[in-house]
């Protein structure tokens, strides 16, 4: 029966490694059994181009791309920490890259699928970060530095997010905003909706002017590993393993 597969806020990085055992656990027996695998964003803690060539990137490239030479359809959306992966990571793993937002028919339903920073809109200091850092040139010109420097601003941006986390506790991801959330659905026409992000694994259900909406957040992977599986019948499930 066709399966879809989504994962979301792995953060793989090599200072992670129980984090990444269980990815390469997923992707050797979990994922192959899937018609499709989509990927929400923050897969990687931090990309800092994909002429960034390392042997710990090099085996999770060339995992994807094992699973995509075994038939399985692979679609990746951006995360706030991956949002640097580009045309050659794409060619590289079979990846298909979709846009900030996707509606996809899911168990017969049309289903919007995105990281889900952008309904975090509370946190304006973010959403103006984000403005600036996503915005297409500024994106370009950041790619282009060397890759030495790219390195510099990655330790950087370490160092800083470790202070931020301090000050504010490992656990400040601000959460969703209710009217976002809404605006969002009603803009993409759909009373479903799959995000990550928040770190906060959930099924939502709201009521609002008689219509049912449906908000599934997937999990990071910090305790246990996780995905949501949608089959053909509709039947979606929040799996920990
Ligand atoms: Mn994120």
């Amino acid at each position: 029966m066709p399966t879809t597969l989504i994962i979301a806020d792995l953060h793989l990085s090599p200072s992670e490694p129980t984090i990444v055992a269980k990815f390469y656990a997923f992707m050797a027996h979990i994922a192959p059994k899937a018609t499709e695998l989509i990927l929400l964003g923050d897969i990687f803690e931090r990309w800092l181009g994909d002429d960034d060539d390392n042997a710990f990137n090099r085996g999770i490239i060339q995992t994807l791309q094992a699973l995509h030479q075994q038939g399985v359809k692979l679609t990746f959306i951006h995360g706030n920490r991956d949002f640097g992966i580009g045309a050659d990571f794409a060619k590289q793993t079979g990846c298909e890259l979709l846009p900030e937002t996707y509606v996809q028919t899911l168990g017969g339903v049309p289903t919007l699928l995105l990281h889900g920073d952008t309904l975090c809109t509370d946190d304006t200091a973010y959403q103006q970060y984000r403005q600036r850092i996503r915005n297409p040139r500024n994106m370009a010109r950041l790619l282009r530095l060397p890759l030495w420097i790219r390195r510099c601003i990655g330790a950087y941006l370490r160092l800083q997010s470790y202070g931020y986390q301090r000050i504010r506790g490992k656990h400040a991801l601000s959460d969703v905003n209710h009217q976002a959330v809404m605006t969002t659905l009603q803009q993409h026409q759909v009373q479903r909706m799959i995000h990550g992000h928040t770190h906060r694994p959930a099924i939502h259900i709201h009521y609002e002017n008689g219509q049912v909406y449906q908000r599934f957040v997937l999990s990071d992977w910090h305790h246990l590993g996780n995905y949501l599986v949608i089959d053909d019948t509709g039947m979606l499930q929040l799996v920990y393993f």
